[in-house]
């Protein structure tokens, strides 16, 4: 109800509905409007309310709940479903709980801060106030392997949504960075859960570092992370940023499962900062020295090393004058 509510001022932005209209409209009592007025105003909507006139919207907050991101998005199945979370442990955790619980193909979940984020290879990623920490529930029909193309085209629409709301030129180090001036803003984590010939579900896990402030970086990550807020002095609405990511996402999504990966594969090697450097690949244990030439349809990074073109489906990729 409180939805519906919103709904109708929003319809009027800056103007007044009376009570009595959103009473006889919603057919629930003027107390019980008063009650969620109450409720929008906590969450942080700016509401004018007179008498005589009514109520007024006069500003929204960026907040990263079902609301907000609903209000406009124009998917059919990206983000129909919508966990949101002040704080949680790992959106990518609870988006596998929900997975394994039946979730349908679509189902997001974001917060406003994660207290266990996780990166690849049981790393840390921190995740304060004023990030996006956004995960997808997905049930492709592909096989196993081409879940690495996943990871590069979320790669692609989330740099492609980033320059779009932030007016900013990111770079996409392989697999999974998104890079502004050298310095990580966003990164991203896909996992799985597979038989042998199909997927039962992955979740793509993306942590923007979006309105975060360089105080709030621990020291650990300070000199190698940025955010948006960083890069450009002013903060970004991260509410947009979500919609036209899962717009732009869930396109790309239906076209590649349908007619395979190359024209995402083109784009990513426009974003790529990797391809056509001197690189040392960390891989199981080894530590690979080569010139990256190209990705493969399956998105393996291809590295001209003394051994001739070896592909690397997985490893840790920094550049020679790193
Ligand atoms: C990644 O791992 O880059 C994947 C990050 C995915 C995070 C999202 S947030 C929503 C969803 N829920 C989760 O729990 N996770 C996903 P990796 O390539 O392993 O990079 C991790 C490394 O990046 C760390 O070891 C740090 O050095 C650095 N790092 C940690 N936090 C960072 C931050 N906020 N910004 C930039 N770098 C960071």
């Amino acid at each position: 109800m409180e939805e519906k509510v919103l709904m109708l001022l929003r319809e009027k932005t800056n103007m007044y509905v009376s009570g009595e209209e959103v009473s006889r409209t919603l057919q629930v009592s003027r107390t019980a409007i008063w009650k969620y007025i109450g409720r929008l105003r906590e969450k942080g909507y700016t509401i004018d309310s007179s008498p005589r006139r009514g109520y007024c919207l006069r500003a929204v907050p960026d907040l990263l709940i079902p609301f907000e991101i609903r209000h406009g998005l124009t998917t059919e199945l990206l983000g129909r479903k919508i966990y949101a979370y002040a704080t949680i442990d790992s959106t990518n955790r609870r988006a596998r709980e929900l997975a394994q619980d039946g979730a349908s193909d679509g189902t997001i979940v974001v917060a406003e801060m994660q207290t266990e984020g996780r990166g690849r290879l049981g790393r840390e990623w921190n995740s304060p106030q004023g990030g996006i920490w956004l995960s997808l529930i997905l049930r492709p029909q592909i096989q196993p392997f081409k879940v690495q193309s996943i990871t590069l085209l979320t790669a692609v629409v989330a740099a492609e949504t980033t320059e779009l709301i932030a007016d900013v030129a990111v770079g996409i180090k392989w697999p999974n960075d998104l890079l502004l001036h050298g310095k990580k803003v966003a990164g991203i984590l896909t996992e799985v859960s597979a038989e042998m010939d199909c997927v039962r579900y992955l979740i793509v896990g993306i942590g923007l570092n979006a309105n975060v402030a360089i105080t709030s970086f621990p020291e650990s990550v300070k000199d190698i992370a940025t955010s948006l807020l960083v890069q450009t002095g002013q903060a970004v609405q991260r509410t947009e940023w979500v919609r036209i990511f899962l717009q732009r996402f869930e396109q790309e999504y239906n076209y590649v499962v349908q007619h395979g990966f190359s024209a995402i594969l083109k784009r990513w090697r426009e974003y790529s900062i990797t391809l056509g450097q001197d690189v040392v690949v960390h891989c199981a244990g080894q530590r690979i020295v080569g010139h990256a030439v190209d990705i493969n349809e399956q998105g393996a990074l291809l590295v001209e090393t003394a051994n001739g073109i070896e592909a690397f489906w997985a490893g840790e990729v920094s550049l020679h004058n790193e």
